[in-house]
């Protein structure tokens, strides 16, 4: 159990491999305390292994048995493909997820469909110490089940039915309460022991409550240590560590840093919203963000594919250049794995160095090359089911609602691959190979099985109509002739890079607006709705206002009454027509 799924848990429950539950150390009185509590002379003596180390383990073949629950190590963990190697050494790997087909998954002997967030019933606590009931709000799919009952029924199976007969989470709940005031008396500053005798109905009642909730404080606790008396003398208790600096250095043959992290619509390794046709408009490819020197200095342009490689491995993305980025240092995502990009991992690349005191991998910090990554074209391709892809093609897939989509990127011409493609399914082919690329549609018995766009780019086509041929094809030979062309019967304006995923609107509607007179995030949200829910767009949304911004209104404030003149930098000025504006 890591990361996301269960950042509390580990560290209150008792789901880290360095620590016991409810705040107790791997110290002699502290195991003692847990055996005596749950009567149990075989508890952990010493902290398990930290998840670098333990498929460093797995693969050298000390651990024989491994349960994945809630993480997809296979994407996430520096040096991804040794974890891959030792998974698929490993004699017994269990995977519990939400997602039937993860990187992880691929490598499981044995899976168990778990519940998410949303289908669950229990309690979570957040980073303000506040534990709050958490009820599902939509029905359970299929066979799934909550973790927590699918780890008793294991531990059933393996004969201690006795100690995990919960029927229900608020047994679970009381019994993790009454650990954490067992033998206590203000030493552990995690005590929810008032909350160990709630009844079912409390339970479900329960009002979210800061710990520690305690018989002196049943209402909980909003500040800790405010008394300056309690838990440990009430002071703080603070490591002092030696900063280091990262191992990865730069050279001669790696002269740059790439840094890793988040894209604002996907979530980790995308197992949750990679799927959302949705989240994935906004920045539907891996981007490699460089400043435009390094870019010049590979021969990279905005656009492009780019190879970033370490001593580790490489990756292929698609080049992004931006001034916002430092020279010498790249940023990429962290999210592609191989269901979603072909070689799309930048954990490939990450070297598997961790921090003494905390187990972090140094996942920010990789000395990289980078390298124009030929192609002879680049291509679309909608489809309803994957099909085999020629060895040399590169491959994204995003989703879409209505077809699956990739993009594609080979040396070799596509000719070929289509044909045996069409010729093995029975498919009719209709082509259009002219300068401006190869276009192909395959049919059969007048439904669209497949359309394809090729170029020495890649072509820009109607995402949406193509998509929508697939249910209703098109009825007439010009539809199916603009079909062929990657664009739609219609004439729908193209919308451009979508900047507000919620309500769809693309960068192109956006600038419309601001030429119209719109000078502000809200005036464009008033005329366009973007930004208005989540807000999440709207940094971008002001991004643009600055690109096209002229004057401000404030160059003529009022501060106090007075009427205060601001100044202009030269560059400013000169790009003012006239040079009206100023002082
Ligand atoms: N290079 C690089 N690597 C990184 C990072 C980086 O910045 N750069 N960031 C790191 C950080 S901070 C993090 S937190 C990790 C995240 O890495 P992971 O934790 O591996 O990523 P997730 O995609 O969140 O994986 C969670 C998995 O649990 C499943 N899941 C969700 N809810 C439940 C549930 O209730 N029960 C069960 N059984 N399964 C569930 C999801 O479908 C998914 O497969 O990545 C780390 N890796
Ligand atoms: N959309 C989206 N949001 C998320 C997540 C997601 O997957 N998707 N994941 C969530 C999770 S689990 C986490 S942990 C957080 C992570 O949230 P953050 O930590 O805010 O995000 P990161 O993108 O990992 O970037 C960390 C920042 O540190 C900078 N940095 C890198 N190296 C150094 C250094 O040596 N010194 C300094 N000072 N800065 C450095 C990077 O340039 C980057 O700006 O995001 C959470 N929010
Ligand atoms: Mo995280």
């Amino acid at each position: 159990l890591t990361g996301q799924p269960n950042a509390m848990g580990g560290r209150e429950v008792g789901g880290l491999a360095s620590q016991l539950a409810c705040h107790m150390a791997f110290e002699p009185a502290d195991i003692a305390r847990l055996g005596r509590f749950w009567g149990s002379e075989r508890i952990a003596q010493t902290p398990g292994l930290m998840a670098v180390e333990l498929f460093d383990a797995i693969g050298r073949g000390e651990v024989k048995a491994v349960w994945i629950m809630g993480t997809n190590p296979a994407v996430s963990l520096p040096d991804s493909d040794a974890v891959r190697q030792a998974l698929a050494r490993c004699e017994l790997v269990i995977v519990s997820d939400i997602t039937a087909q993860t990187d992880t998954a691929a490598f499981a002997h044995i899976r168990f469909p778990a519940q998410g967030w949303g289908e669950k019933n229990g309690t979570v606590t957040n980073s303000e110490r506040r534990i709050s009931r958490q009820r599902p709000f939509l029905p359970a799919p299929g066979d799934t089940h909550p973790d927590w009952w699918i780890v008793a029924q294991m531990a059933r199976r393996l004969g201690h039915g006795e100690a995990f007969a919960w029927q229900h989470p608020h047994e679970i709940f009381c019994e993790h309460a009454a650990l954490s005031g067992f033998e206590n008396d203000g030493a552990r500053a995690f005590d929810i022991s008032a909350l160990a005798t709630l009844t079912r109905e409390q339970y479900d009642a329960l009002a979210p409550l800061q710990w520690p909730v305690t018989a002196q404080q049943p209402q909980g606790t909003p500040r800790l240590l405010a008394t300056g008396e309690g838990w440990r003398g009430g002071r703080l208790n603070m490591v002092a560590v030696t900063p280091a600096l990262p191992q990865a250095r730069p050279d001669a043959a790696y002269p740059l840093w790439l840094n890793t992290g988040r894209i604002r619509d996907q979530w980790h390794t995308m197992t949750r919203t990679g799927s959302v046709a949705r989240l994935m408009q906004h920045q539907p490819l891996p981007q490699v963000v460089m400043h435009p020197s390094d870019a010049a200095r590979a021969g990279i342009g905005d656009g492009d594919l780019a190879e970033v490689a370490s001593a580790q491995g490489f990756m292929v993305a698609w080049a992004a250049l931006s001034d916002a980025q430092p020279p010498g240092a790249l940023f990429a995502p962290m999210h592609w794995n191989a269901r979603f990009a072909s070689h799309g991992r930048v954990n490939t690349l990450v070297a598997p160095v961790c921090c003494p005191h905390s187990g972090q991998p140094e996942s920010k910090q990789t000395a990289v090359r980078l390298q124009k990554r030929h192609s002879a074209w680049q291509g679309e391709l909608f489809c309803r089911v994957m099909p085999p892809l020629a060895p040399d093609m590169l491959w994204w897939r995003r989703a879409l609602d209505g077809c699956l989509h990739f993009t594609l990127a080979g040396r070799t011409p596509p000719h070929g691959w289509l044909r045996q493609l069409a010729d093995s399914e029975g498919w009719q082919i209709q082509y259009a190979d002219g300068v401006g690329g190869f276009h192909a549609l395959a049919w059969r018995d007048g439904a669209l099985m497949l359309a394809f766009y090729s170029g020495q780019r890649r072509p820009t086509v109607q995402t949406e109509t193509i998509a929508a041929a697939f249910s209703a094809p098109p009825a007439s030979a010009a539809a199916r002739h603009a079909l062929l062309g990657g664009k739609g019967a219609g004439n729908a304006p193209a919308k451009g890079r979508i900047i507000c995923s919620c309500f769809g609107v693309g960068e192109n509607a956006i600038r419309a607006a601001i030429a119209n007179g719109c000078d502000s995030a809200a005036r464009l949200g008033d005329a366009l709705r973007c930004g208005t829910n989540c807000g999440s767009c709207i940094p971008e949304l002001k991004a643009l206002l600055a690109q096209t911004a002229s004057l401000p209104e404030a160059a003529n404030e009022t501060r106090g009454g007075e009427r205060v003149t601001l100044e202009f930098g030269e560059e400013f000025l000169a790009r003012q027509a006239g040079g009206q504006v100023g002082r």
